[in-house]
């Protein structure tokens, strides 16, 4: 029999707090080293076939020095790039950056839809929206960073030019 206490009712609201804490956290996902801290990597599956995606999230550098971030690799893809767009006669156009991305120390980097962001190229199996995917960060001058992607969209018909 359930006899509704104060004390019973704060527990209840306690287990509340909690619960909501612990799914905050989790839909956050973040992934920190002792000089970066990554935050929301999401990818977007974009190519025909389902054969191109790009990822995005923002990283922070926490440490002192300034690091480079040169690109990533996955299990998943063939290739991956790190693309800029750049606006040509009106038209954006998206392009390869070679020697990486320098981030200052404390600066934030922020990879997202009509900014900098990964492509991968040639997926090597089906996506589906809401699974983790684990991608390596690459860095020049840094440790490399094991994250993992959530796959946020599944577009098949997305017309992407390179
Ligand atoms: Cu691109």
């Amino acid at each position: 029999m359930f006899t509704f206490t104060v004390e019973k009712t704060m527990k209840f609201l306690f287990v509340i707090a909690t619960l909501l804490t612990l799914s905050l956290s989790s839909s956050a996902h973040k992934f920190e080293t002792k000089y970066a801290l990554i935050d929301h990597p999401w990818l977007r599956v974009v190519g025909e076939k389902s054969s191109i995606a790009a990822g995005y999230f923002e990283l922070t550098n926490k440490g002192d020095k300034s690091i480079i971030f040169i690109g990533a690799k996955a299990e998943f893809a063939k290739k991956i790039e790190v693309h800029e767009i750049k606006m040509e006669n009106g038209i954006s156009k998206m392009r390869p950056i070679m020697n990486g991305i320098k981030v200052g120390a404390g600066d934030t980097l922020e990879l997202k839809p009509m900014g900098h962001h990964l492509m991968f190229f040639g997926l090597k199996k089906r996506l589906e929206k809401g699974q983790m995917i684990e991608v390596k960060l690459l860095f020049k001058n840094a440790e490399a960073l094991d994250v993992k992607f959530k796959i946020d969209s599944v577009k098949t018909n997305h017309k992407h030019n390179h």
